[in-house]
Order: C-alpha cells, then sequence, then structure tokens
C-alpha cells in the first residue's frame, strides 16, 4: 500500500530515477550500450623488434610494453605498404594502395590523394555519432593542385571526415615545415607569407646543397633543399618565419593537441587518429630525451615516443575513460637506420635488431617493410593474449566499422573485429604486401615474390628490397628470416600462389611487371 502511494504520489520523479539508472548502468557496461573511444596511435617507421615486447632488450618501452602485454600482441600484424602514404592511404579508406596509383610517397605539395566523395574511417565513424580527429603526420596530400598556403588549403582532413585536424602536410624532412590546424598554417603572419616550391628554389634562400655551414644535421642523400633549424630538407620554402615548428617540440606539441582533443570530446563518443612523426627523419628528441637510449637520436626517439604513448594513456585514465576506449598501436612501414641524415643511428646501433628476426626494412617487400608492431588495448575488455592471426591495417575499418554498429564495409578491408578483440584466431587467409609500387603475396604461412628487375640492395639505405630475377617462395613457419627460397622445390605451391596472387590483382602476373616497372 505504502509502496502504490510512493508511485503514485512521485511518478514523475520514480520514472525519471530509473532513466537515471539505466544510463548509469550503459556508462560502466562499455561496449554493448555505449560506443567506446577509438584511438589509433601510428608510429612512423617503427620497426618489428624496436619494441620491448616484440623482443628489444637495449632500447626500453614501458608504455608499448604495458599495451601488448595488456591486450593482444599481434605477431602477423601487417601495414599494407613497406613505405608511409600508401600505408595511410589504406588505413583511413579500407582499399588496398596498389589500387590507386597516387599512393606513392608523396612531395609537400602534393594534391589530396583521398577522394573526397570516397567513404573513409573518419566519415563512417562519424556516421554512427563519433566526433573525429587527426592530430601528428598527415602524408595524403593537401589540395588540388597549387597550394597557397596563405589561405585555408583544402581539401584536406578535414574535408574527408575529421571534424578536428592539426597536422603537419608531409613529413618532417619535407617543406612545409610548419603545422595547420583546420586548414590554416598555425602562427601565420600576415606580413611575412610562406611560399612552397618542390621544383626550384626561392631567389637568395641558402640550400643544404651550397650553405652546409648553416647546418647543424649533415644530410647524407637527398634532404639538401631548404634549411630550417639548422636541417635541410627535401623541397623549397621561404617566409612563414613565426609559423616555422621547432622540430624539438613536435612531439610536445602533437601530445599537447591530443591530449586537449581528448579532454574537450570527453564526453561524446571520438575517434583520435594520433599519427606520431618518430622515429622517422630528421630524428629530433626533445632535450629531456637525448642520450636516454645511448643508442643516438634513433633510440632516443623511440623513448620519446614510448613517454607520449604513456603521457596519453594517463590522460585516457585521469578523464576516467580508459575502459570505454579502445587502443590500437602500430606503425606505417619497418624500420631503417640511414634514409638521409648523418645521425648515428647505424654508429651506435649495437646489438639492437630494429627489424627483429625478419628480414628487410622500410621500403622491402620482404617481412620488415610491412610487418610491424601491432597491438590492441582496452582495459577491462580485452584479454591479454598473443595473437598469431594475420590482421593487416586495411582491416581495421570494416573492424572498427562493426565495432560502431556500421554496416559500412571497405572495399578489401576484412570485417576482423573478433581477431582484434582477440575471441578469434581466425585472421585473414591471404593478403596482398606493396612496397615502393611492387607486390607480393602472404597465403597461410606462405609468401610469394614474383621477380622483379631494380636493385637487390637499396645501397644508401642498406635495405634489400627483395628483388630477384626468380620467383621467390618463403615458408614463413619454418623460415622466419626469409633465408630458403622454395620455389624451385616447390612448384605446385608456387603456381598456386601464382594463381592467387593474379586473381586478387586481377590481372596477370607479366602484365603486373610491366607496369610496375616502366
Ligand atoms: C624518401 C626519402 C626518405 C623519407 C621517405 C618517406 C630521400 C632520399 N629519401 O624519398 O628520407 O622521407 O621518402 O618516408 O629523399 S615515409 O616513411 O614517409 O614513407
Ligand atoms: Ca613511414
Amino acid at each position: 500500500m505504502e509502496k502504490r502511494t510512493f508511485f503514485t504520489a512521485f511518478g514523475s520523479i520514480a520514472i525519471s530515477m530509473l532513466s537515471v539508472v539505466s544510463c548509469t548502468n550503459a556508462g560502466n557496461n562499455s561496449s554493448a550500450a555505449i560506443k567506446p573511444n577509438i584511438v589509433i596511435i601510428y608510429a612512423d617507421d617503427l620497426g618489428y623488434g624496436d619494441v620491448g615486447a616484440y623482443g628489444a632488450t637495449r632500447l626500453k618501452t614501458p608504455n608499448l610494453d604495458m599495451l601488448a602485454n595488456g591486450g593482444v600482441r599481434f605477431t602477423n600484424g601487417y601495414a599494407t605498404s613497406a613505405t608511409c602514404t600508401p600505408s595511410r592511404y589504406a588505413l583511413l579508406t579500407g582499399q588496398y594502395p596498389w589500387r590507386n596509383e597516387d599512393a606513392k610517397i608523396l612531395p609537400g605539395s602534393a594534391p589530396l590523394i583521398i577522394d573526397t566523395a570516397q567513404m573513409t574511417l573518419p566519415k563512417m565513424l562519424k556516421e554512427k555519432g563519433y566526433y573525429t580527429g587527426v592530430v601528428g603526420k598527415w602524408h595524403l596530400g593537401l589540395g588540388t593542385g597549387i597550394v597557397d598556403w596563405n589561405q585555408r588549403v583544402s581539401p584536406g582532413p578535414n574535408e574527408v571526415g575529421f571534424d578536428y585536424a592539426y597536422i603537419m602536410a608531409a613529413t618532417q624532412d619535407r617543406t612545409p615545415t610548419v603545422f595547420l590546424e583546420n586548414g590554416l598554417v598555425e602562427g601565420l603572419e600576415k606580413d611575412d607569407p610562406l611560399f612552397v616550391d618542390y621544383e626550384k628554389n626561392f631567389e637568395g634562400e641558402p640550400t643544404g646543397l651550397d650553405n652546409a655551414e648553416l647546418c647543424t644535421m649533415k644530410w647524407h642523400h637527398g634532404h639538401n633543399n631548404s634549411i630550417h633549424n639548422g636541417i635541410p630538407r627535401i623541397g623549397f620554402q621561404k617566409g612563414g618565419k613565426s609559423a616555422l615548428w621547432v622540430d624539438e617540440d613536435m612531439a610536445d606539441d602533437f601530445l599537447g593537441k591530443a591530449q586537449r582533443y581528448i579532454q574537450e570530446n570527453k564526453t561524446k563518443p571520438f575517434f583520435l587518429y594520433y599519427a606520431l612523426q618518430q622515429p622517422h627523419f630528421p630524428r629530433t628528441p626533445n632535450q629531456r630525451f637525448v642520450g636516454s637510449s645511448g643508442m643516438g637520436p634513433r633510440g632516443d626517439a623511440i623513448v620519446e615516443a614510448d613517454w607520449c604513448v604513456g603521457e596519453l594513456i594517463k590522460t585516457l585514465e585521469t578523464e576516467g575513460l580508459l575502459e570505454n576506449t579502445l587502443i590500437i598501436f602500430s606503425s606505417d612501414n619497418g624500420p631503417v637506420l640511414n634514409d638521409g641524415y648523418y645521425d648515428d643511428a647505424v654508429e651506435k646501433l649495437g646489438d639492437h635488431k630494429p627489424a627483429g628476426p625478419l628480414r628487410g626494412g622500410k621500403y622491402s617487400l620482404f617481412e620488415a617493410g610491412t610487418r610491424v608492431p601491432f597491438m590492441a588495448y582496452w582495459k577491462g575488455k580485452i584479454e591479454p593474449m598473443v595473437s598469431d592471426a594475420i590482421f593487416s591495417h586495411v582491416d581495421l575499418f570494416s573492424s572498427l566499422a562493426k565495432l560502431a554498429g556500421s554496416e559500412t564495409r571497405g572495399p578489401d578491408s576484412q570485417e576482423l573485429l573478433e581477431v582484434l578483440m582477440g575471441t578469434s584466431q581466425q585472421g585473414r587467409e591471404e593478403l596482398i604486401l606493396e612496397a615502393t609500387s611492387r607486390t607480393a603475396l602472404r597465403k597461410g604461412d606462405w609468401v610469394m615474390i614474383p621477380p622483379y628487375k631494380g636493385p637487390a640492395l637499396q645501397t644508401q639505405v642498406n635495405i634489400e628490397l627483395g628483388n630477384s630475377k626468380e620467383f621467390q617462395l618463403y615458408n614463413l613457419k619454418e623460415d622466419f628470416g626469409q633465408q630458403n627460397n622454395l620455389a624451385k622445390s616447390e612448384p605446385e605451391k608456387l603456381q598456386e600462389m601464382i594463381k592467387t596472387f593474379e586473381n586478387i590483382r586481377g590481372t596477370k602476373f607479366e602484365e603486373i611487371e610491366q607496369l610496375e616497372l616502366k
């Protein structure tokens, strides 16, 4: 009776209390009721062997190890390409990069290579109610041709699905050496406009080639155009002095923006693509990290990147978001020591193996080109485990779509959410690997690399590219380091692999070869 009276008298209050209770439950009960935040942290040129959890011993990466050991640590996680632009293109579009002939390493003046009509990862997430942001390295082109850096630069990240964008246009070694916030060069003053050119220098401007006395970092190959901060770059630029970045502060700049993005958007589901610039050239760790690895700037930059990841995790924790955030960490391609400057990476390497036990490195069709550290961490939701399933970054599109409740799928992207979450080990059956426009096939335990002309060794970077006059066939289960070419002793397997390769590529090998070597 009393109860009835209560409900009659306070009917509306009782109802609103009930809805408060159900909301709170939804908040605690992460994925089923509310959408988790998604953070993709993407390092630049970090190798399979550069992380403690993947076997590095001299190099300490406690925060990456926490993600790897507390989540799913993939041993067969792949970037789609052995270089940056194509890998990032596939990550954001769910499409293999070799389907787009513009998806190659781009100059800082290149137009945007993602069609603004194309479906993208951030667009798809936006449709499902996510706020979307990118902080860090872009390298997918900006504008439509001739860019005026003194106006809003468009189309760019905002036009392909990002609500917020704080980026460097291309790479740290390329002009323009400025940040853009939602298309506008940050800190630019009207009376000192910024100009960029990749063909010719601006009259009177010093270059690495002619003005070695102005360079504090010495170039080894390439990297001898405009000088900023004592570092000669690829590409020419003039003016925009107030907007030029300080290389040693770049990690702090990006981290600060990423943290602010999280703090400002914590009440809605958000997606953050945090694209670290380390350990790509030029390696300019902040003074706080100089000497921290004992391996010179490359090691120090990795220690710095690891610290950035730790700080970002702390922010998620402080904001009470860690249990409702899926964190994915990986790298856009494999490692390189000397990519164009003298910086002691080779001299101070000691016994550290950036590629771990894998053959090759950045630019290579061998495994170290594309197989990278890759882990998925979600506190309280993902059980710690090691997964040997094959998972490519191109699969993140469809897998995250499933997580966000979207039916949209990427053209080459397999929906492998359970694999990502560690509840299944059924990964991809096969995968096309790409390195500087050459392609190969991974299928099951096997890798087939078709014959390619061109040098076997890229001498300047000292990396085996995977080129050979012969077909190459490796069984990764028995031969992790790809030392025994079984193409001659396993002719049936070879034929099967060629057939699968041609089927996926949609063209005969001979035509592919001509296409890529012209
Ligand atoms: C190469 C650069 C290299 C690096 C790379 C892009 C020369 C000689 N080499 O052309 O230093 O910038 O492009 O790297 O210029 S990536 O990780 O962004 O793909
Ligand atoms: Ca890269």
